[in-house]
């Protein structure tokens, strides 16, 4: 359960998850969980416990509050680094169904912090070490921001 109390709070501090019950919260986090295992699955890593973060927003415009899940996989890719990841969870009629994820950090691209949704985007911002410097270890990483759009069910960045 300790995966799951980041997600939770941050869940609660969005304002807008006051509508869900107690146990389509748990229920939730089971489609969270599965989703996220799926891709930990798929990617041969191993998901680090305790930075999972969530934020609640609009991103297909049809009036309900999709989810996004940011979470850092261990162990992917060639070099066996560290990723950074987004899911998607669409609401469909308050049933949330896990639809497209994709990579917005790791150790050699730079640092995601996602900080909401906001008129259908999702924005993070980044922090980037230079040259090859592995994200996340230099003192003082370059700041940005970056803006996400769910696109034909696919995440699309814009600068
Ligand atoms: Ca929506």
């Amino acid at each position: 359960m300790r995966i799951l109390a980041p997600l939770l709070i941050t869940i609660l501090l969005s304002s807008s998850l006051l509508a869900l019950p107690a146990y389509a919260d748990t229920k939730l986090e089971r489609v969270v969980s599965r989703y996220l295992e799926g891709v930990a699955k798929v990617l041969k890593g191993k998901e680090q416990r305790g930075v999972r973060k969530a934020a609640l927003g609009d991103l297909d415009n049809d009036g309900d509050k999709d989810l996004v899940v940011s979470f850092l996989l261990e162990g992917v890719g060639e070099e066996k680094s560290w990723g950074q990841y987004i899911a998607i969870f669409r609401n469909d009629r308050g049933q949330y169904k896990g639809i497209t994820d994709e990579v917005v950090g790791g150790k050699f691209f730079r640092y995601f912090n996602l900080e909401g949704v906001l008129n259908q985007r999702i924005i993070g911002i980044t922090e980037t070490c230079p040259n090859h410097t592995p994200q996340g270890s230099c003192d003082k990483p370059a700041l940005g921001t970056v803006s996400l759009t769910l696109v034909k069910d696919k995440v699309v960045e814009r600068k």
